[in-house]
């Protein structure tokens, strides 16, 4: 049976964790038409010494649901998203992995989306997209969709990517694409996401897109800041120059 293997980065998600895994153990284990005793999947939590505690809940969850199904990665302090997947994927036993925010922005409703999409062409990656028909984001003001829109626009237009939503972060690798691309991506926050594609288009690995909505996080803190713009920008020019 194919395993999948989720990487759950997390920096102070204790409100959040509990409902996550609650959601994925819904729409996952249960019976669904692509598998009559649920999906094959393991969690793989990789939290950076969160001060609010999320290691703890990580522990209550794994005596409801069993350590093999939450493992729990975790690392000393907080070392950024595009190191938490590498440490992520050393441990993930799945032959796909599913990389997904823990803060509800992401649904677990969609992964279903995701495996029945790569199954069509066996496709190496396949990404979620909020700017293609049926996604979207929820809970933004107008200012934040501005910055997302024109930040993914800009990119379009210099790297041509060849995917609608370069910054989002929910989506589905080979295991082995995975890895490989991670190893050739330096850069740090939103840049990294994209980055992910831009080298995936440059290799020519396959892709496909499923529409996805993104829900602004209720609990906690957004990283997103005007130190994440300021870099955003000159790491899309490093990557127009360089790839
Ligand atoms: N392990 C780890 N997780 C992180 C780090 N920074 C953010 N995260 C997690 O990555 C996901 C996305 O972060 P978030 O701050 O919501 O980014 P945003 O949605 O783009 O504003 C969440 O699950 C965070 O808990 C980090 O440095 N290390
Ligand atoms: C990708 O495909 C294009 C067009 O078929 C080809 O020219 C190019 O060499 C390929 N690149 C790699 C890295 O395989
Ligand atoms: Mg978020």
């Amino acid at each position: 049976m194919v395993k999948y293997s989720i990487l759950l980065p997390t920096y102070n998600e204790r409100e959040n964790l509990p409902l996550i895994v609650w959601l994925l153990m819904k729409h996952l284990g249960k019976s669904t038409e692509l598998s009559s005793d649920g999906i094959s999947f393991e969690i793989i939590v990789i939290d950076d010494g969160s001060p609010d505690g999320t290691q703890d809940v990580v522990k209550q969850l794994q005596q409801i649901y069993g350590s093999e199904k939450i493992v729990l990665r975790p690392r000393e302090k907080k070392l950024g998203l595009g190191t938490a997947y590498v440490h992520g994927l050393k441990y993930a036993k799945g032959e796909f992995i599913i990389i997904m925010d823990a803060d509800l922005s992401h649904h677990p409703k969609f992964i279903l989306d995701f495996i029945r999409k790569q199954k069509e062409k066996d496709y190496d990656i396949v990404t979620g997209s909020r700017y293609i028909d049926h996604g979207g984001v929820y809970g933004w003001d107008l200012k934040r969709k501005i910055i997302s829109r024109g930040a993914n626009y800009v990119a379009q237009v210099l790297l041509r990517p060849g995917a609608s939503d370069l910054t989002g972060s929910f989506r589905l690798y080979k295991r082995d694409v995975l890895q490989r691309l991670v190893e050739s991506c330096i850069s740090k926050g939103y840049v990294f996401q994209m980055e992910m594609l831009v080298r995936a288009n440059r290799a020519n690995y396959t892709l496909a897109e499923v529409p996805i909505t993104f829900v602004d996080r209720v609990y906690g803190q957004s990283k997103l800041g005007g130190n994440e713009i300021v870099s955003y920008v000159m790491g899309l020019l490093k990557l127009f120059i360089s790839t």
